[in-house]
């Protein structure tokens, strides 16, 4: 008996199943997965991050509260706090879409905070991550496409560890199964409606920085064997997200985004070349360890600099002249065509500017970096570099990590009033640019 009924129960459903015989969906059913948009394109974009743009969302005392480990190296009193509200894209995400629409972009990339998620280790918050869900449909719902990064600098709490700052973050001894099963929850949320995602947002100047460097968590300083350690550990862990993205989303594309200065050799102040080689070892060393299972390269190009020590020491501050940003940077688009071209040979393989910006407070400036970064962009295309998509870093005035709020790199701040994103000139120079200008 219990074999013929089965036959005409599965009949029944793929009748139900084809064209044309459409039920009204029941409420448990998962939403229709939308196609990519914008994929024969030129990707232009821009980018966030969540623990720079989200506000907490989630009072102290709520089971779903969360901190993250800059939250606890704030409180530790070692960089400036950001404080709960950043620019309110968690609870107010609408208002970013509305300024994207503004801009025009194809493209946009926004962070998971993985901590919100995973507030105790193991129990996920599926609130937030169907609130993550639903941005991205969103976006593509607007005709852009999201574009996902897993981890952009920030871990839960729970991964870090005041009193054992050599156990926390990527030397945390259960930060590798964690990592998978976060990965593996959010990809499988997220499919229906992003292809593209970012294992990791420049690990290689987070790991020198907070394992050799001392400035951001962990805060380790020169302490031996601790950048190698976790830098192995970040290798592996990006390789085993790449997996199970391309597992889960066989069509998916994985981008592996790193900063990556122009280095100048000073034969003055670095005769023997021992800086300049550490910082192409910056540059390089994850990715040369990444670079087989990563699809596009994200180049995140800000500044040239003489690779010496003595110029790590004597930082210029503030934007001293029109050569220098506000965090002190050296302006050089020539330097970007250098890394553009360098990045090409080294690797052959698809490039994205994902990053590219000045903290200034004048307007005008900015917008004579950008054009001045897209004829650089423009040099490499015409002498062949294979280049998708470029983004100004970033949508909105946010949090700039151990510098706190004293740079100004948005197309857009906030109105506190309206609690709209205005669109700065720049932003305006940016929209006006790529509409005329479909295809670089
Ligand atoms: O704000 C950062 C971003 O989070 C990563 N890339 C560099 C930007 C400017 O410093």
């Amino acid at each position: 008996m219990v074999n013929l009924i089965r036959p005409a129960l599965l009949a029944a459903a793929a009748v139900l199943a084809l064209p044309g015989c459409v039920t009204a969906p029941r409420p448990h059913q998962k939403p229709a997965a939308t196609p990519p948009v914008n994929t024969g394109t030129f990707w232009w974009g821009t980018s966030t991050a969540s623990f720079q743009n989200e506000d907490r969302g989630v009072k102290k005392g709520d089971p779903e509260y969360f901190q993250t480990d800059w939250d606890v190296f704030a409180a530790e009193g070692h960089i400036p706090p950001r404080g709960d509200d950043a620019t309110f894209s968690w609870s107010r995400f609408d208002k970013d879409v509305r300024a994207l629409k503004k801009l025009g972009v194809n493209h946009y990339r926004f962070g998971v905070e993985w901590g919100r998620v995973e507030p105790q280790p193991g129990r996920f918050n599926e609130k937030a991550i169907a609130q993550y869900v639903r941005m991205a449909r969103t976006l593509r719902a607007n005709g852009i496409e999201p574009i996902v990064t897993l981890w952009h600098f920030t871990f839960p709490a729970w991964l870090y560890d005041s009193q054992a700052k050599n156990r926390s973050g990527f030397l945390h001894p259960d930060i590798e199964p964690a990592w998978r099963a976060y990965v593996t929850r959010m990809v499988t949320a997220l499919a229906p409606y992003v292809s593209i995602y970012v294992p990791q947002n420049e690990p290689n100047g987070a790991l020198y920085i907070g394992y050799f460097g001392g400035h951001w968590p962990p805060g380790l300083l020169l302490t031996p064997g601790a950048l190698k350690q976790a830098t192995r550990v970040a290798v592996r862990m990006y390789r085993d997200a790449a997996g199970i993205i391309h597992h889960l989303e066989p069509d998916a594309l994985v981008m592996g985004i790193y900063s990556i200065p122009n280095w100048r050799r000073n034969y003055v102040q670095d005769p023997t070349g021992f800086v300049y080689n550490m910082m192409q070892r910056q540059n390089f060393d994850h990715l040369d360890q990444v670079a087989d299972v990563t699809d596009l390269i994200g180049v995140n190009y800000y500044y040239s600099q003489d690779a010496s020590v003595l110029r790590f020491i004597r930082r210029p501050e503030g934007e001293l002249s029109s050569d220098y940003t506000q965090n002190g940077w050296e302006i050089d688009p020539e330097g970007l065509y250098a890394v553009l071209t360098t990045v090409s040979k080294r690797y052959g393989k698809p490039i994205v500017i994902s990053e590219n910006g000045i903290g200034t407070q004048s307007e005008q400036k900015k917008i004579r970096y950008f054009r001045e970064h897209v004829n650089q962009m423009r040099r490499a295309m015409n002498d062949g570099v294979d280049i998708r998509g470029y983004f100004p870093w970033t949508l909105i005035d946010n949090y700039e990590w151990a510098e706190g709020y004293a740079a100004n790199f948005g197309l857009t701040h906030v109105d506190r009033d309206t609690m709209e994103l205005v669109i700065e000139p720049s932003g305006q120079w940016f929209a006006n640019f790529i509409r005329e200008n479909p295809e670089p």
